[in-house]
C-alpha cells in the first residue's frame, strides 16, 4: 500500500467503521465508511479531469459533506486543496484562481455562468457541485468506483494553499504541508482530550483554518462526529447543543449565544468543552459565560501560516483575556519589533513562532516569505503580546494592519485601493473599530477631491460588485483631509480613537 500519512490518518483508516461522522441538519446521518468511499469517489472524478499530484483545485462551494468530501478527496489524489470564501465575488477568485494556477475550479451550479469567464482566462476547468449534490462534477462522480489507489505522498509534500490577505492588499497563498496539519491536529487531539466520543457542534465555515484544520481534523483523527451545520444560525446552534459534547467558535458565536435567553446550564449539561480563537474574546465574555453557564471558554490562538500556536489548557486554569500557554513542539518568542532581539519575559513586543505548525512559505512569493519567516524557522506573526510570569501569553494588539470583524481577516488596503478610484474621492483610510456583534467593524474615512463630492451610496454600490460582503464599510466618514505624522504617515491611531464610538453611538441612537 502506498504511504499518505495526511490521508491514511485523517479518512483512510475509517474505511469500514460503521460510526456517525456527520450528522446533518436534514437529520441524515453519513457514517465514516459512507464518507471514505464517497471521497474515493470524487478523487477517481478528479483524476480523470487530468489533475495530477501537486496540482491544484480551487473549491468555492456551500458548506456541507460535498465540500468535505472534496478536501478529503484531493488528499487521497495528492492534489492541493484550496479552498475559497464562498463570500468572495467572481473578480476576488479570478485572483485566486490565477495566482495558483488552479487546475479545476469547482463552483456551486448558480455561480457557474458568472466564474466561466475566470475559468476560461486561466485556462481552469470549471465543474459545478451543489450542497444538495447536484452539479457537473457531482454527476461525473457518481459514475465512478468507490475504490480510488490512494497516491503515495510523503509529509512534506503540500497538502493546501489557504490565501490570505497582506497588508500590501495582495492576497498570499500560504503553503501547508501534511506534517504542518498533521503534527498541529494529533497534538490537539492529546491537549484538548478529543476521542472517538465526542460530538463536535460545528458550526464554522470550512474554508479557514478553524472549522478546517482545527475543527474537522481534530474530529477526525479523534475518530468522533461532528452536528454539521451550514452556518452560525442562532435557533439551529441552541437546538443542537444539548446533543454535543464540544464546540469551536469565534467570539461573535459566545457573544450571540449570552445574548439568547435560551443559554442555560441545562442546555449545555452534556458540554465538556468550548472553544474560542481567530480574534480576541473579550474577558467580560468569558466571565459572563462562565457565570451563565458553569463553562470555562477554552481560549486558544493561531493563524492561517501557523495552524495553533497557543492555547490555554483543558485541565488547569483557563485564564480570561490570556490564549494560554506555547502548545507542545511550538517555541514562542517576544521580540523587539524594531531590532529583531529577543525581550525580557513581561515585555511586549512582537510574537514570533517555530515548529513543526510552520508552513512552507507563500506560494510563488519569495520577497513576502523571507520577510515574515527567518531562515532560522521563526515566522513574526504580526500580533503584539507579551508572556506572564505563569508563562500564559497575552496578545495586546497588532502590528499588522488588520481588521478582525467576526473571525474573518480585512486588509485595510484591499478596501483603499477600491475607494481611491472611486470618483470624488482623493484618498481614503480604513480602520476597525469596536462593533458589539463582529468585535470589530470597517469603517472607510473619505477625503473629497477639491470641488467635489464623493456620492457614498453610488460608492457602496460599487464595492458590493468588487469586494466580499463581510469587507464592506458598514459606516463611512468625510474628513477633510488624513492626520498625517511627520513621516506623511496616515495615523490609524488617531482615527480609530476619534472614530471608536461610531457603531455603538448609531445603536444608542437606533
Ligand atoms: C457575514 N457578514 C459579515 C461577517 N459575516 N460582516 C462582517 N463580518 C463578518 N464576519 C455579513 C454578510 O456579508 C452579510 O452582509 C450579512 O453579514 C449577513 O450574512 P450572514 O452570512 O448571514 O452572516 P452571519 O450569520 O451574521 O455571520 C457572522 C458569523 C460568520 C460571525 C457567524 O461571519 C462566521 O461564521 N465567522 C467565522 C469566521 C471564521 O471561521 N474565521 C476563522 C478564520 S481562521 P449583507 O450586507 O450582504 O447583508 C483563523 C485562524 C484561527 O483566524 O486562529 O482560527
Ligand atoms: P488568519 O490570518 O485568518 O489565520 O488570522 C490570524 C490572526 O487572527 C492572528 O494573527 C491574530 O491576529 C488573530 N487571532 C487568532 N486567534 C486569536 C485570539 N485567540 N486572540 C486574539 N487574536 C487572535
Amino acid at each position: 500500500m502506498p504511504e499518505n500519512p495526511l490521508y491514511d490518518r485523517l479518512f483512510g483508516r475509517h474505511a469500514g467503521r460503521q460510526t456517525p461522522f456527520l450528522h446533518l441538519p436534514s437529520g441524515e446521518t453519513i457514517t465514516h465508511d459512507a464518507f471514505v468511499r464517497r471521497a474515493a469517489r470524487y478523487a477517481n472524478a478528479i483524476t480523470q479531469i487530468g489533475l495530477l499530484p501537486g496540482d491544484r483545485l480551487a473549491v468555492q462551494i456551500q458548506k456541507g459533506p460535498e465540500a468535505l468530501a472534496v478536501y478529503a478527496a484531493c488528499t487521497q489524489a495528492g492534489v492541493i486543496f484550496l479552498p475559497l470564501n464562498t463570500a468572495y465575488t467572481p473578480a476576488e477568485l479570478d485572483y485566486f484562481v490565477g495566482n495558483s494556477g488552479a487546475k479545476l475550479l469547482l463552483c456551486d451550479p448558480a455561480s457557474e455562468t458568472a466564474l466561466a469567464p475566470v475559468a476560461t482566462a486561466h485556462g481552469a476547468v470549471l465543474a459545478t457541485l451543489g450542497a444538495d449534490g447536484s452539479g457537473s462534477f457531482a454527476e461525473r462522480a457518481a459514475a465512478q468506483s468507490e475504490h480510488f489507489e490512494t497516491t503515495a505522498r510523503s509529509e512534506d509534500d503540500l497538502a493546501a494553499f489557504l490565501y490570505t490577505s497582506g497588508t500590501t492588499g495582495r492576497s498570499k497563498g500560504a503553503m501547508l504541508t501534511q506534517a504542518n496539519l498533521l503534527s498541529n491536529s494529533e497534538m490537539l487531539v492529546d491537549y484538548w482530550q478529543f476521542t472517538a466520543s465526542d460530538v463536535l457542534l460545528h458550526a464554522l465555515p470550512i474554508f479557514h483554518t478553524h472549522g478546517l484544520f482545527v475543527a474537522t481534523n481534530v474530529t477526525l483523527l479523534a475518530g468522533g462526529a461532528m452536528i454539521f451545520l451550514p452556518k452560525f444560525e442562532i435557533d439551529a446552534v441552541i437546538a443542537a447543543l444539548p446533543k454535543a459534547t464540544a464546540m469551536m467558535g469565534v467570539p461573535t458565536f459566545y457573544t450571540r449565544l449570552l445574548d439568547d435567553p435560551r443559554l442555560t446550564r441545562d442546555l449545555v449539561a452534556k458540554m465538556r468543552l468550548f472553544i474560542s480563537g481567530s480574534a480576541p474574546l473579550l474577558a467580560e465574555t468569558h466571565q459572563l459565560f462562565e457565570a451563565r453557564t458553569g463553562h470555562r471558554i477554552l481560549e486558544r490562538y493561531g493563524m492561517t501560516e501557523t495552524n495553533m500556536n497557543t492555547s490555554n489548557p483543558y485541565e488547569g486554569e483557563r485564564r480570561a483575556g490570556t490564549v494560554g500557554f506555547p502548545l507542545p513542539g511550538v517555541e514562542l518568542k517576544v521580540t523587539d519589533p524594531a531590532t529583531g532581539a529577543e525581550l525580557p519575559q513581561g515585555e511586549i513586543g512582537l510574537i514570533e513562532v517555530r515548529g513543526p505548525n510552520v508552513f512552507k512559505g507563500y506560494w510563488q512569493m519569495p520577497e513576502k516569505t523571507a520577510e515574515e519567516l527567518r531562515e532560522n524557522g521563526f515566522f513574526i506573526t504580526g500580533d503584539l503580546g507579551h508572556v506572564d510570569a505563569d508563562g500564559y501569553v497575552t496578545i495586546v494588539g497588532r502590528n499588522k494592519d488588520l481588521i478582525i470583524s467576526g473571525g474573518f481577516n480585512i486588509y485595510p488596503k484591499e478596501i483603499e485601493l477600491v475607494l481611491d478610484e472611486q470618483p470624488g474621492v482623493l484618498e481614503s483610510a480604513v480602520i476597525g473599530v469596536p462593533h458589539a456583534d463582529f468585535g470589530e467593524s470597517v469603517v472607510a474615512i473619505l477625503v473629497a477631491r477639491k470641488g467635489e463630492t464623493p456620492e457614498i451610496e453610488a460608492i457602496r454600490t460599487r464595492l458590493r460588485d468588487t469586494l466580499a460582503g463581510f469587507k464592506q464599510p458598514r459606516a463611512y466618514v468625510l474628513m477633510n483631509e488624513l492626520p498625517r505624522n511627520t513621516m506623511g504617515k496616515v495615523q490609524k491611531n488617531a482615527l480609530r480613537e476619534a472614530h471608536a464610538r461610531i457603531f455603538s453611538e448609531a445603536a444608542e441612537a437606533g
